[in-house]
């Protein structure tokens, strides 16, 4: 068969899907679809940032007879502050996952649950932040550099040392706007007070709040979470791996690892690796233990030990709808909790392990370092132990899967831009292969295409269009979180894609041999993105906002993901918005997000819900870059 032709279409993505719902329907079992129904129309008040309850006088609501609250604040202060305060929200996960990885840095040992993995990228951290490395047990190492990271969070003076990481222009543009970032709970305790009753009103003052506040996430928090757990897990490297609900097996023991955390899922991969527990599945009648992933956590355990993936967010109760899955493992973050009451229409067994993630009607194992791996090992026996219960009647499972290659952070980009002949690579990697072939016109440019998928638009369409359609355009493209997941669910994350790509791509990925859509990781990795703007930036001698490099969520929903947008828009990259964020009641905020940001960093948002109007927006922001740099 023609390769193309094996590219698994939304269509056919969706009619495994109707079949899964058929099912649920047949056993009265409600998921997001139903209560997605019932939730419609949504709230407009909330819709357009116009509801505010910060204090008891309200909730206070901005209508045509009404535009102030009690307190006399109006449509841009509300919208304003309803912004700001997502932005904290999503500020607040992304780093307290940092800083719950830091704390199992702190107990790290030789002998333990969780050794150092990638000692080279502890010692270089190290060095970065001035601890002395040398003669030093490489856990006395470990414990320092995990308490230097915890005191990012706390720091009564100074601003986030990863600051220094980005190229000067950028430093003096954060420095001069008054917005680089400070502590990381300080920036988010201050969001917090500022949105409180009787402070802050002003909206651009708030929006400038959200922009330090975000980057105290993604050069602070964030790139604090992916460095750590890359020392303890190992840095990624490309693996080949599979994708969608087909990875989960007919006549195997399959358990579901979900959410971010990988210290969680790690151990959980390792107990299943166990001879004796492999044994003991055998004397169940089962093949063996299928450890599959779902969400970032999918992302994190495909990309260090070529975990299958089963899908994105949308998918996760699909996972439990095939019947198949005898545990559902869940750490933190994007956790329906609907995935309880579903789990009891099935033998399924729904495990929380995060005290950060409780949910009524799971089973709740409380994760701790020092007995992580014993745990771990007990839940896949209890895995085991549910297989005999599982109601053959009751399972279908969809065939569709198929190969991906995952795992390119910075490091394996640069080590691929090597393969390119004529490239000037020095010890440290340059990324000038790819800025030449930019400069040539073979590829456009780059768009890092992220975040999830949301029932507000035909889930995961989006995604897959405008990736076919850049392909098409010679855009290269780096992914993480859900979106990556689209592109694995459909195939587009092979070596073979580059038959989508226009002919200067496909020429790139075959010299560099890679994907033409690089896999980089979770969300919390989109620091890498980050870093790897950067890198382009300074190999080419120029700030990250004039490189023809931007980022796009064309279904993004988390609080998460608004934080992630105003970080990467204070990198000086514009980003696309494929869903409205929810300020359109305030003129001033939707003039702030669009066009007042570009005031301050240089970058700012382009919203279009249509994926083929954003991806001509995409194109003429890239080549209007591309003419700037007179190229
Ligand atoms: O952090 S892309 S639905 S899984 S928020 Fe969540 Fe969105 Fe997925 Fe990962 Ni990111
Ligand atoms: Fe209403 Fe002001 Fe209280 Fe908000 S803070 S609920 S606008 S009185």
């Amino acid at each position: 068969m023609n390769w193309l032709e094996s590219v698994t279409t939304i269509e056919q993505m969706e009619a495994d899907t109707a079949k899964l719902k058929a099912i649920a329907g047949a056993i009265r079992a409600e998921t997001w679809e139903d209560r997605n129904r019932n939730q419609t129309p949504h709230c407009k008040f909330g819709e357009e940032g116009l509801c505010c309850k910060n204090c008891s006088m309200g909730p206070c609501r901005i209508t045509p007879k009404a535009s102030r609250g009690i307190c006399g604040a109006d449509a841009h202060a509300i919208a304003g502050r309803n912004y700001l305060r997502t932005v904290a929200a999503g500020t607040a996960a992304h780093s307290d996952h940092a800083r719950e990885i830091l704390h199992v840095l702190l107990q790290s040992s030789r002998e333990g649950n969780y050794p150092v993995r990638d000692e080279q990228k502890l010692i270089n951290l190290a060095r970065e932040w001035e601890i002395e490395t040398e003669g030093r047990d490489i856990y006395d190492i470990a414990h320092e550099v995990a308490e230097t990271g915890l005191a990012e969070f706390g720091k009564t003076h100074g601003t986030q040392r990863f600051l220094k990481r980005a190229n000067p222009e950028r430093q003096r543009v954060w420095h001069d706007q008054g917005i680089e970032p400070r502590a990381i709970d300080r920036e988010i305790a201050a969001s917090m007070h500022m949105t409180n009753m009787g402070n802050t009103a002003d909206a651009e003052a708030l929006l400038r709040q959200g922009l330090r506040t975000s980057l105290s996430n993604g050069w602070g928090g964030s790139m604090l979470g992916t460095e750590i757990t890359d020392i303890l897990f190992g840095t990624p490297m490309v693996r080949t791996t599979e994708g969608n609900l087909g990875v989960l097996e007919h006549d195997m023991v399959n358990i579901v690892v979900h959410g971010h955390d990988p210290a969680f899922s790690e151990m959980v991969v390792t107990a299943a690796e166990v001879t004796e527990l492999v044994d003991y599945a055998k004397t169940k009648g089962a093949k063996g233990i299928n450890i599959v992933g779902l969400c970032c956590t999918a992302n994190e355990v495909a990309m260090r030990h070529g975990v299958r993936m089963a899908g994105n967010f949308l998918q996760q109760e699909n996972a439990v709808l095939t019947g198949a899955v005898e545990m559902m493992c869940v750490d933190v973050q994007c956790i329906f909790p609907a995935l309880a009451p579903l789990s009891e229409c099935f033998h399924t067994k729904f495990v929380t392990s995060s005290p950060i993630a409780r949910i009524p009607g799971s089973i709740y194992v409380e994760f701790k370092p020092k007995t992580a791996f014993e745990q771990a090992k007990d839940l896949v026996r209890m895995a085991i132990d549910n297989y005999e219960n599982r109601d053959r009647a009751k399972i279908f499972i969809p065939a569709t899967k198929q190969s991906a290659v995952v795992g390119y952070p910075c490091e394996q980009i640069i080590k691929h831009l090597d393969n390119i002949t004529n490239s000037q690579v020095d010890e440290t990697g340059s990324y000038r292969p790819v800025i030449d072939a930019i400069k040539a016109g073979v590829l456009r440019g780059a768009v890092a295409i992220v975040g999830c998928n949301n029932p507000r638009v035909r889930p995961d369409y989006s995604h897959f269009e405008i990736m076919k359609e850049l392909l098409q355009n010679d855009i290269l493209i780096v992914a993480t979180g859900c979106a990556a997941q689209v592109a694995t669910k459909a195939g587009l994350l092979t070596k073979e894609a580059k038959l989508l790509c226009g002919a200067g791509l496909r020429r790139v990925c075959q010299l560099a041999d890679i994907p033409p859509i690089l896999h980089m990781g979770a969300c919390v990795d989109i620091s890498r993105m980050m870093l790897l703007a950067t890198g382009i930036a300074r190999d080419w001698g120029v700030d990250t906002t004039q490189i023809p490099v931007v980022g796009c969520a064309p279904e993004w929903m988390s609080e998460k993901a608004v934080s992630i947008a105003n970080y990467v828009i204070s990198t000086g990259i514009d980003v696309y918005l494929g869903i409205e964020p929810q300020v359109k009641g305030s003129s001033q905020m939707m003039e702030l997000i669009t066009q007042g940001t570009r005031k301050i960093t240089g970058a700012g948002y382009v919203i279009n819900k249509d994926p083929h109007q954003l991806v001509e927006a995409i194109r003429e922001g890239i080549e209007a870059k591309r003419a700037a740099l007179g190229i």
